[in-house]
């Protein structure tokens, strides 16, 4: 019952701390927009508008946060998940980010204001006796929401640290009870060119879609993903719903989904599809192979530019390399 009046993505910054712009129907939805403007906006936003370079939370889209229930944020942190190193700041992983429906460029948070993620829902079907539309409301409801401090490694080299709130991809996929004869998860992302301008170019394999085995998608570290730092996603994050794989490069990590499908068949995989010699299907964090352009085996962390050894399977191997034993 805890919404918000309008999407808070609609309204300036501004707006969002004016009281008239909720209604009373409870405190939540105020103490949840504390929650999400508090830590950038606020007392903070004057300092990081005076105090450094670069584009306002405004133009960060720090509004573009979903319009999802409130008391469920922050969801409480899972013990078993450790960055290893420093967490990204939010500022630098919100302005810095792929997701090439929207542009070519890192800057992706200038390009989305056009994006409506609202209402949503995803569809998951094929190799299942229960396939189902679940309404986001149904997905954030269907089992606790968990905070994950997770590491991220793009294949481009850069990599970060940032919490993710979600649950496990197999409580969902349970739900629609896999056929045995399900061997491949196949995730697509929305198709909305009237929204994201890059759609309209023939030159890509419109929409983005990936794929897994089915064990690389029941295996625990699989996260379907609704926020980031506490608070629901970020548009350019891949609101309102998206998949972190924490052992693979990040293009695997498929944003803003609107469908699940179950087959038996490895599906074909938007990267891979581009350029299969630079992408492959798998795409585990290797530092032992390069990409046909650059080494992997040093990365770099936003914000900081620290950089590190790449990890085989980004430190996750405890989890996964059973998989590909
Ligand atoms: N639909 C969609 N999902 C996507 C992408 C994209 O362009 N479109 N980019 C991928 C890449 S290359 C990376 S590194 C991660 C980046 O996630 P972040 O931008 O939230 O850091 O999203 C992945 N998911
Ligand atoms: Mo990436």
């Amino acid at each position: 019952m805890h919404y918000f009046v309008r999407r808070p993505w609609d309204l300036p910054q501004h707006l969002h701390t004016e009281k008239n712009v909720f209604d009373d129907r409870g405190r939540h939805r105020r103490d949840f927009l504390k929650a999400v403007y508090g830590g950038m906006g606020g007392i903070a936003l004057g300092s990081l508008l005076s105090g450094c370079e670069g584009p306002s939370l405004d133009e960060l889209q720090v509004a573009g946060a979903s319009e999802v229930n409130a008391s469920l944020f922050p969801a409480t942190r899972n013990a078993d998940f450790e960055y290893g190193r420093d967490e990204t700041d939010r500022r630098e992983a919100a302005q810095f980010t792929n997701f090439y429906e929207f542009s070519g460029s890192k800057s992706v948070y200038k390009y989305i204001d056009s994006f409506q993620p609202l209402p949503w829902s995803v569809e998951v079907t094929g190799l299942c006796a229960k396939p189902q539309k679940f309404d986001l409301d149904d997905l954030l409801k269907l089992t606790d929401l968990e905070e994950r401090a997770y590491r991220h490694r793009c294949v481009e080299t850069w990599a970060m640290t940032v919490p993710w709130t979600g649950y496990p991809l197999r409580s969902l996929l349970e739900k629609v009870e896999p056929n045995p004869k399900a061997k491949f998860v196949r995730f697509e992302t929305f198709n909305r060119p009237q929204e994201a301008t890059r759609m309209r170019s023939s030159s890509f394999p419109w929409p983005y879609n990936e794929g897994l085995t089915i064990a690389e998608a029941m295996n625990e570290l699989a996260f379907l993903t609704f926020g980031i730092y506490g608070e629901p996603l970020l548009k350019q994050h891949g609101a309102p719903v998206r998949l972190v794989l924490p052992w693979k490069y990040g293009f695997k990590s498929i944003k803003s989904i609107v469908k699940i499908e179950l087959t038996d068949e490895q599906p074909a995989t938007f990267w891979n599809t581009v350029n299969p010699h630079e992408y492959k299907f798998e795409a585990n964090v290797d530092p032992a192979v390069p990409h046909p352009r650059w080494s992997q085996e040093r990365e770099w962390m936003l914000g900081t530019k620290e950089r590190f050894d790449t990890q085989p399977y980004n430190g996750y191997g405890d989890w996964v390399a059973k998989l590909y034993s």
